[in-house]
């Protein structure tokens, strides 16, 4: 076998990753599948393209045709074992005579696991964790309902620098500049529900869709709280569906949408929901939108927390006149309950 060309695997690594990206998001994880030849060369790739259609895996082999034989596949989850509904990638490598797998991510679901073992008892030499935190990133969500039940809740607040969300009287009122704006469409075009809590739901009267980004379909507007939707509320409009979840336990409430297919929220206020759910352990990640202003009074972001939630953080960016810190949650912080 050729020795392995480790420039040439981390460079299909990052295609994969990019070809992963293509997909849609489902109920199936987003794959990608580069197969290189003994120079490097590309002789197949493909991704997957959404719940019931073929693997990455497959679709790749069949570019590839003959030239897989000897050849490496480069793909960014550990090849299935198990028959869904579509065949085990695991046999498809097996009999198109591949004879190197390179994975990045290990399958974390009990049917289709194991499949590196699958290969390697076969003979095909098998490296794992190439380009695994950046193919993690991709079916961050997928995979955390997989390990929780619960969908990944993404919490979206924007402050001023004194830790403001709204003004004293606490009725709507602009924090961020305009490019901070977009930057949520983006995210709530990236997630399966966007929810608020009634207060924010009546003292803002937002319509939380996605705009100016083309979206397939709108998120699920969900709204928490114990109290009736007042009429006339944007959130009653046509433009996206609307669930009101009259129950104030985070837990239950993800559970209920996790049930619908949901996979990933976002979580856009206001600081009475917002710290319910950092306490109950529910937030994983936070984009934390700060204006440069000082508002003195008003509404401060979030309640007295009964411990300290420490981030991971990921990004720290100017957007517009805005600072973004985007990081995670740390682990030990969310599994203190
Ligand atoms: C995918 N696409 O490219 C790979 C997957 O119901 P099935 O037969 O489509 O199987 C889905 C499972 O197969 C999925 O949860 C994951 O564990 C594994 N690998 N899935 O949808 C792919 N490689
Ligand atoms: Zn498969």
């Amino acid at each position: 076998m050729q020795p392995l060309n480790t420039d040439r695997v981390a460079a299909a690594m990052s295609r994969a990753i990019a070809l992963a990206y293509q997909g849609p998001r489902s109920s199936n994880p987003r794959v990608g599948c580069v197969i290189i030849d003994a120079e490097g060369v590309e002789v197949g790739a493909g991704f997957h393209h959404g719940a019931g259609t073929p693997h990455a895996e497959v679709e790749a082999l069949a570019v590839a045709g003959a030239k897989a034989l000897g050849a490496t596949a480069v793909v960014t989850l550990e090849p299935c074992r198990h028959t869904g509904r579509t065949g085990p990638c695991t046999e498809a490598l097996i009999n198109a005579g591949i004879s190197r797998v390179v994975f990045a991510q290990h399958d974390p679901t009990l049917e289709a696991a194991g499949g590196a073992e699958v290969l390697r008892q076969a003979g095909i030499d098998v490296l794992e964790g190439v380009g695994q935190a950046d193919a993690e990133q991709v079916n961050v969500a997928w995979t955390h309902v997989q390990a929780t039940g619960l969908p990944y809740v993404l919490l979206k607040l924007a402050q001023t620098l004194d830790a403001r969300v709204a003004d004293a009287d606490g009725g709507p009122t602009a924090i961020s500049g305009p490019q901070a704006r977009l930057l949520t469409h983006q995210l709530r075009s990236q997630s399966d529900a966007v929810l608020v809590g009634i207060g924010t739901a009546i003292a803002d009267d937002p319509q939380l869709t996605v705009r100016e980004i083309d979206v397939r379909m709108q998120p699920l507007r969900v709204v928490m709280g114990e109290r009736e939707l007042p009429a006339g509320l944007r959130l009653h409009d046509d433009s996206a569906q609307t669930l009101l979840i009259g129950n104030r336990d985070p837990k239950d409430a993800l559970r209920l949408l996790a049930d619908r297919g949901i996979q990933q929220v976002l979580l856009e206020g206001g600081p009475t929901l917002a710290s319910a759910f950092l306490e109950a352990g529910c937030v994983n990640e936070v984009v934390w939108i700060i204006a440069p202003t000082l508002m003195g009074a008003g509404v401060p972001s979030s309640h007295p927390l009964t411990r300290p939630f420490p981030v991971d953080v990921i990004q720290v960016a100017m957007i517009g006149n805005d600072v973004m810190v985007r990081g995670r949650i740390s682990r030990s912080a969310s599994s203190q309950r």
